[in-house]
């Protein structure tokens, strides 16, 4: 099926041309962007042989295009069939195969795809609608590389902070589909690696749940994870596209929440590169390439704790700021801080246990509260952000979770909703849902 981007364009783009003259030249912002080419229907069909082939044939018989169709059980009736159809918005014929339609549907909806298009009152934030669009907030740091608050151990290292401010630009002038750049650590920073290699991988098959002890060793295989070696971004962000179909971008400092959280709705993760600093190995309350590679990296190469955190990004989208903070704190206790109920036993899921040598411990002592993970109540939970948590909370499957997730992003308040499209990496916008 047409999806409306021709071979030579896909081309420009899987080579990471990010220029946008390129892009206009290629006229792929122009197919991308245009509003005017593309509509998006809801209906409902009876379930019985031949419903759908009669409405391509409508299509096809009014000279529409198609770009996309997908098909579900209809919720509100178990006799019926769902349908999303995109389709070209160009052809004369389109209201009459649309009013054709209608005769024969049981409900029908249009959809407007208007990305970008919003309440002039500026009631709902700008959001990418599409993958690329991460480059426009990759500049937008809360801080940057070698600006160290004056308590951080590295605040007094020259050599250190250059080195940040080297790696900070890296991820700075990054665009996506562009490879990750490789660098090549020092033996100090390679050092610092190990310590915490070593000291966690003896951890890991105790306390660290299922999920994560099977993809370890295939990092390990396939990725350079090793004491002597820090794997590079780029490895890992085509390994777990593999996977999942999670990637990695580079990060120069801190992006806000919003931002931060909204790189998952495209199963994007904004990464670090730079390493703690030597004199701390065992715990820094600020991300660090160990704390991607060892916490973070191996759970997104697991496809339902990819697709809990992709929900968590696909809600945030265009939230207001309120719910912004309480999908923030849902992060920090499940894909941050989690903890899971396997077998009967308490496991650490959360990359900050699983890249902190002294808190992966701690968390299964008694010495921290345990609560049920509930995205309702877990929203609005306080946490400390520079020591260990006293509270942990506890999901009994990542299905489960995501499902909670899905269920809590419908009390969000937003005038529209939104779904991925896999095959195009962008968010369509169904408004008035
Ligand atoms: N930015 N680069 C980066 N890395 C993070 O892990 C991160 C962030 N911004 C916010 C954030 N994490 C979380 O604490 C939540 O606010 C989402
Ligand atoms: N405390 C973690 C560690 O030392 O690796 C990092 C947490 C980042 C949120
Ligand atoms: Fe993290």
């Amino acid at each position: 099926m047409d999806n409306g981007i021709s071979p030579a364009k896909k081309q420009k783009v899987a080579n990471g041309s990010n220029n946008d003259a390129d892009k206009i030249k290629s006229g792929y912002l122009k197919t991308q962007k245009d509003p005017e080419n593309s509509v998006s229907l809801l209906f409902s069909l009876p379930e019985k042989v031949g419903a759908l082939a009669q409405v391509l044939k409508i299509f096809e018989s009014h000279q529409v295009n198609l770009h996309h169709i997908e098909s579900r059980p209809s919720k509100q009736s178990s006799t019926e069939f769902e349908f999303f159809v995109s389709c070209d918005n160009k052809t004369g014929g389109l209201q009459e195969a649309l009013d054709a339609l209608k005769k024969i549907a049981k409900s029908f909806r249009l959809l407007s795809r208007k990305t970008g298009e919003y309440p002039a009152d500026g009631t709902v934030p700008w959001f990418p609608k599409k993958i690329c669009e991460l480059d426009r907030f990759a500049n937008q740091i809360l801080s940057y590389g070698n600006e160290l608050e004056s308590d951080h151990p590295g605040f007094t290292d020259a050599v250190y902070r250059a080195r940040r401010k080297e790696l900070a630009d890296i991820a700075f002038f990054y665009k996506h589909g562009q490879e990750i750049p490789r660098v090549k650590y020092t033996e100090d920073e390679i050092s610092t690696w190990r310590t915490i290699y070593n000291e966690l991988t003896k951890l890991y098959p105790t306390h660290a749940c299922k999920q994560f002890n099977h993809v370890f060793p295939l990092l390990q295989d396939n990725c350079g994870y090793n004491p002597d070696n820090i794997p590079q971004l780029e490895d890992v962000s085509r390994f777990l596209q593999d996977c999942t179909g999670f990637r990695i971008r580079p990060v120069a400092g801190l992006l806000s929440s919003r931002d931060f959280l909204s790189g998952l709705a495209f199963r994007t993760f904004h990464s670090t590169q730079y390493i703690r600093h030597s004199s701390r190995p065992m715990y820094t309350p600020e991300p660090d390439v160990c704390h991607e590679l060892l916490g973070h990296v191996p759970l997104f190469a697991d496809p339902a704790f990819a697709q809990f955190s992709q929900e968590i990004g696909l809600a945030s989208l265009g939230a207001p700021d309120e719910y912004i903070k309480k999908l923030a704190t849902c992060y920090w206790f499940t894909v941050e801080f989690g903890m899971c109920k396997q077998e009967n036993d308490l496991k650490a899921y959360g990359a900050g246990l699983l890249s902190s040598f002294g808190e992966l411990q701690y968390c299964l002592t008694d010495a921290s509260e345990k609560k049920t993970f509930d995205p309702a109540v877990t929203c609005d939970q306080e946490y400390p952000i520079t020591s260990f948590q006293p509270i942990y909370f506890v999901a009994d499957s990542f299905e489960k979770a995501k499902e909670k997730m899905r269920e809590y992003a419908k009390t969000i308040p937003r005038p529209f909703s939104v779904r991925y499209n896999p095959y195009t990496q962008s968010v369509e916008v169904i408004e008035n849902k």
